[in-house]
């Protein structure tokens, strides 16, 4: 069971329409994991409930104060502890590590995770150090916020958790579940205008079906991202198909 605590510095309500979507509200609803959001405000001391101030040494923007994250993390942590659990902090930053699949896939297996959604103008340095377990980003751009980070890194978290997903296959046959870009997808019609399904689709056999989907998804990535191929161990039989497809390379390159 997966309990998730996002740290946000404001506007909880970004998160209503979310996670009433289908797929995370019936997951939330069944219990297969829970999602609990504070807002630092509450963490952060004073009648004005600051949490940001001036940078040292200048410049524009402001800056996140530590002890509004250090409170509100050291509470979360003193909750969890009842519960005989440990959180690991996630810090969401474009200056953190890329999320990917297999990333998601280790968070899956956590038993708690708390997601510090920084602004981009940066959160003090010592957050960093004395704070995060762990800096984590969706992508080479910027977002105002984490936010918008965390709605990313909670879904592609949840459908890896045991249960979400009725069916095991959906996540296993996924776009870099295998590593390597999804083979081609064509339902009725066999006939759109002229455009045809590949006759290997309709003939029934399954062994030609197969191995024509493993051609296509190894041609797609090729062509699309060849730096995934570099990291996945390729059977002999890939191998083969790899020379084929390399040999063709020149032309429709714009087009698969
Ligand atoms: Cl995690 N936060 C922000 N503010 N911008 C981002 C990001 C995170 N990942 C990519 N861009």
């Amino acid at each position: 069971l997966l309990s998730l605590f996002l740290l946000l510095l404001c506007c909880w309500s970004f998160f209503d329409s979310p996670f009433e979507q289908s797929l995370l509200k019936k997951a939330l609803d069944k219990g297969l994991f829970s999602i609990n959001i504070h807002n630092i405000r509450d963490y952060a001391a004073g009648k004005h409930k600051v949490t940001d101030d001036y940078p040292y040494g200048g410049g524009e923007g402001m800056v996140m104060k530590i002890e509004p994250i250090f409170n509100a993390v050291s509470y979360i942590k003193e909750e969890n502890k009842k519960e005989g659990l440990s959180p690991h902090v996630i810090l969401l930053t474009p200056q953190g590590k890329t999320l990917n699949q297999e990333r998601a896939k280790a968070l899956s297996l956590k038993k708690s995770i708390t997601l510090i959604c920084g602004r981009y103008q940066g959160v003090d340095e010592r957050v960093r150090d004395l704070v995060a377990d762990e800096e984590l980003s969706i992508g080479d751009y910027i977002l105002n916020g984490g936010e918008t980070a965390a709605l990313v890194v909670i879904e592609s978290i949840a459908r890896l958790i045991e249960g979400v997903i009725g069916c095991r296959d959906s996540t296993e046959e996924d776009s870099f579940s295998m590593g390597m870009l999804e083979y081609p997808h064509y339902t009725r019609p066999a006939d759109f205008m002229g455009h045809m399904v590949p006759d290997v689709l309709i003939s029934g056999n399954h062994k030609e079906i197969k191995k024509w989907r493993r051609e296509k998804a190894l041609d797609r990535t090729y062509r699309r991202r060849p730096e995934l191929l570099e990291r996945i161990d390729l059977s002999a039989e890939d191998k083969e198909i790899m020379e084929k497809i390399k040999k063709q390379k020149t032309v429709n390159s714009l087009h698969t």
